[in-house]
């Protein structure tokens, strides 16, 4: 009989830039999940990939002076390595600059058009390209996009529209007779509560923007960029390029897992589509919540994001994939903190999981002869409490309660811990001797108890998993779930710690050596004052200083490649610049009384790269420009002649 198949997906990154935090939160939690569905005999497909296509995009790439498809070429790159450092084990990667992905995009035009649902109009309204998404004037606060304040534009453009308008009663009953659709449950009332509320045809290509899929016989518009990569989900399965067999094994999908700020786009635009292109509808959307750093939202227009790298470095995939997992509540939000990662890798990982397995592992060693026990035993507390667990952890699982599943674990291990101290087996070896069999039973009982965390955290933890059940000389995943798995007499694996102590203060002192080096090494020591030159008698009034506190001031040379104004001031402008580190550095300057944005595009200057962050009229500044200040007004500091971004000034 054909298994059940399990079709997962996550958003399509933008590629505007480099991933973070959120983005591996979003895809981690999707590989947990497929791993989990193939433990269980699914026959899944697990899909992710990049959107390259939009208003944004084609900015991005123009700020940065490089064209829009080699930037995304770089930007792929960096996730497909992210991808699998993270031991992310997608089926396949979609980028909507495949020729496949176009040949879907128009294969649901055509049947859209067929339903009658496109005509051609003008629109005018707002648009926000941080959203690449259409708002009613009514809709917008303060003048910026109410989804996450970004600045909107007026666009007033020939267009071709979805009658979305039509689908609002459809959509409605769908929900109702699908409650299961929108989870969590507070995510599907405000769905609801938005269909209500009324929709309006909605504008599907734009006649300004070149960059993206070219409409369907029309040389004069580009497809709107969310019709173009929602499509993804079914061009990736070869909808509308010819073989459509994976289309008919996968699709309609399990699950959509998206994070909230995208829920409308897939809960209410894509089963519209799809309604109207008559194809099936996926089973579920699962909003999640945000990774929040100083309780806004981590994202790249805010500047506010955490990088993995240096987490990945020092931690490896593991230990960042149980703390996503371990410490947000999946749906609601939560906040990232480098001292919540420590705090959390000590206690759960180097203390209790690490500390468990070398106790039991040491033990094993010194009274088995480097073997495992020789004989089994199946009537323990420790049994019992497996039993349990195992019970729990598949129902938490099921309901996607990943922090609640690990948490049933860590009390399997702390009872292996209490019933070590309750059996003492130095006691039980000096007393009866290393061959007793009660000493091979509990040893027993400890190691199968610990297999079994072993199986229960693989798809979460699948590197330190596959270690420790080597350790335990138990078979490699899949790993049975069944008491008893683990063999008699069987070779234990190498000895080696698990998760090594992280030193707190070792590691925030290092991060701060690291960040306070100079971007570029300096390429010659400061020169010494010549001896026989008199020193020069200081200006009255100005303290002097030392050059070694002058050296503490890191100034290097940046390149902007975006600038654009702060809402509702006059004088701040929010500068993207290019300082030679791995993202472009956020910095707001009060010189918008002398410059205009556009001025500044690809212009060198002066930054001062180690300053304290500071939010100015709610935009965080990392770093602060330089600039003469005559009568008041900027006059921005350049070297004399063009240098690489990240060059030191001394
Ligand atoms: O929206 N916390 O791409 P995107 C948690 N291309 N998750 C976060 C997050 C945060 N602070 N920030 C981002 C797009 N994410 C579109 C999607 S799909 C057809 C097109 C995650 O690069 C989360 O999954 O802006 C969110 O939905 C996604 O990244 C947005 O990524």
């Amino acid at each position: 009989m054909a298994r059940e198949t399990f079709y997962i997906t996550t958003p399509i990154y933008y590629v505007n830039d480099l991933p973070h935090i959120g983005h591996i939160y979003t895809t981690v939690v999707a590989d947990t999940i497929a791993r989990y569905k193939r433990m269980g005999g699914f026959d899944v497909r697990f899909l992710t990939g990049t959107d390259e296509h939009g208003q944004k995009m084609e900015r991005s790439a123009r700020s940065r002076g490089v064209a829009p498809k080699a930037l995304a070429d770089e930007v792929v790159r960096r996730y497909e390595e992210l991808w699998r450092r993270l031991e992310i084990t997608n089926d396949d990667f979609i980028r909507t600059t495949d020729a496949r992905h176009r040949a879907g995009v128009h294969a649901v035009i055509a049947r859209m058009q067929a339903k009658g649902d496109i005509y051609k109009g003008s629109y005018e309204g707002w648009y926000c390209s941080g959203c690449e998404a259409f708002f009613p004037e009514t809709q917008l606060v303060n003048g910026t996009c109410p989804d996450q304040g970004h600045p909107v534009e007026l666009l007033k453009e020939e267009s071709y529209f979805f009658r979305l308008s039509a689908y609002q009663e459809p959509l409605l009953a769908f929900y109702r007779e699908h409650p299961e659709f929108i989870r969590p449950g507070t995510r599907y009332n405000e769905v609801v509560r938005f269909v209500e509320g009324g929709l309006k045809d909605l504008s599907i290509s734009r006649a300004t923007i070149r960059w993206g899929i070219g409409w369907p016989g029309d040389a004069e518009h580009t497809v709107y960029v969310w019709l173009d990569a929602l499509t993804n989900y079914i061009s990736a399965l070869g909808f509308g390029s010819g073989d459509a067999s994976l289309y008919e094994r996968y699709w309609p999908a399990t699950l959509h897992l998206v994070g909230k700020d995208i829920l409308r786009f897939h809960c209410v635009y894509w089963p519209a589509f799809l309604m109207s292109a008559r194809l099936p509808l996926p089973r579920q959307v699962f909003g999640h919540g945000w990774w929040l750093r100083d309780e806004r939202k981590m994202s790249k227009s805010l500047g506010n994001v955490v990088r993995p790298d240096a987490l990945l470095e020092r931690f490896g995939p593991d230990a960042l994939r149980y703390f996503m997992l371990r410490e947000m509540t999946f749906g609601a939000d939560a906040s990232f903190s480098d001292e919540g990662f420590l705090a959390r890798y000590n206690a759960d990982l180097a203390n209790g999981l690490g500390n468990a397995a070398s106790r039991v592992l040491a033990m094993a060693r010194r009274y088995g002869d480097g073997r495992t026990p020789s004989e089994s035993c199946d009537d323990s507390v420790l049994r019992t409490k497996a039993g349990e667990v195992v019970g729990r952890w598949r129902e938490t699982m099921d309901a996607f309660e990943f922090h609640r599943a690990l948490e049933a674990v860590w009390e399997l291990l702390a009872a292996v811990d209490a019933y070590v101290n309750e059996k003492a087996p130095w006691g039980i070896a000096k007393t009866e001797g290393v061959s007793s069999p009660r000493l091979q039973h509990v040893l027993y009982n400890c190691l199968e108890s610990l297999r079994l965390a072993a199986v229960m955290v693989s798809p979460v933890m699948p590197a330190m998993s596959a270690r420790l059940l080597a350790q335990l000389g138990a078979p490699e995943a899949p790993g049975s779930l069944e008491w008893g798995g683990l063999g008699t007499g069987q070779p234990l694996g190498p000895e080696g710690a698990l998760f090594p102590r992280a030193d707190v203060e070792a590691f925030f002192s290092e991060v701060k050596v690291d960040e306070s080096k100079p971007v570029q090494p300096p390429v010659s020591a400061p020169a010494a004052p010549a001896a026989a030159a008199p020193a020069p008698a200081p200006a009255v009034g100005v303290e002097q200083i030392g050059i070694d506190e002058f050296a503490r001031v890191k100034l290097v040379v940046g390149t902007v490649r975006t600038a654009e104004r702060v809402p509702k001031s006059k004088k701040l402008i929010r500068l993207e610049v290019d300082l030679g580190e791995p993202a472009l550095r956020q910095i707001v300057g009060g010189i918008g009384d002398r410059y205009q944005p556009e001025q500044l595009l690809g212009r060198q200057i002066v930054v001062v790269a180690n300053l304290k962050p500071a939010v100015l009229m709610g935009v965080e500044s990392r770093g602060m420009l330089l600039a003469a200040s005559l009568d008041g007004a900027p006059f921005l500091l350049a070297p004399d002649g063009e240098v690489a971004p990240g060059t030191g000034v001394k």
